[in-house]
């Protein structure tokens, strides 16, 4: 039933997308990159923001949520009729790699995100200092997960460099879906 529900709305050519991953990672700057919006005196999200984005004729619903610590337990209210999960790592913050492991591997065995594909944004990687994909990939564990269709890509909200292309995988993903259906 959810499959045809969700199927249904893929037709539409609308997705629900929730962007999340720990306070600072740059999901605020990312979103608001995207929409060619002003960068500056971004404050961390207290609650959630929602951004539409029009891509490839695809109208992508995202849901920016505050990740500080206090806020991660009202994360569990945005989960339904997910499509596409955003996890958004900054690459320069080795020191709560576990932290992010944790949070991610917590959200892949929720029930209600169960269809919903993985798309890892490894942030921040314009600043020297950032991690590789490979670290990240080892760190988060990435190559464990079996339950959900996922990619990396490192991108760089200042930059805006790879910022298209994450959505151009979540669109072409979407697609692929409409044909398994
Ligand atoms: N160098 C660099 N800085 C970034 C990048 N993305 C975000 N930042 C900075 O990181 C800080 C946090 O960014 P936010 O977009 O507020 O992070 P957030 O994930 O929305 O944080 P919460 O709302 O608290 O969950 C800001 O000072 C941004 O300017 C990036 O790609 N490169
Ligand atoms: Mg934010």
């Amino acid at each position: 039933m959810l499959a045809i529900l969700r199927k249904a709305r893929l037709k539409d050519k609308e997705m629900r997308v929730l962007m999340l991953g720990l306070d600072s990672a740059g999901k605020t700057t990312i979103c608001k990159k995207m929409l060619n919006e002003d960068i500056t005196g971004i404050s961390p999200t207290l609650g959630f923001n929602i951004k539409t984005i029009e891509y490839e004729g695809y109208k992508l619903n995202i849901w920016d949520v505050g990740g500080q610590k206090t806020l991660r337990t009202y994360w569990r209210n945005y989960f339904e009729k997910t499509d596409t999960l955003i996890w958004v790592v900054d690459a320069t913050d080795k020191d709560r790699l576990d932290d992010c492991r944790t949070e991610l591997k917590g959200l892949l065995q929720e029930e209600r995100l169960m269809g919903a594909s993985l798309l890892i944004f490894k942030n921040k990687s314009d600043i020297e200092s950032a991690m590789s994909d490979d670290e990240v990939r080892e760190g988060l564990q990435l190559d464990f997960i079996k339950t959900h269709h996922w990619t990396i890509v490192a991108c760089s909200a200042i930059t805006g460099m790879n910022l298209q292309e994450g959505l151009a995988w979540v669109v072409a993903d979407a697609k692929e879906r409409l044909f398994l259906y």
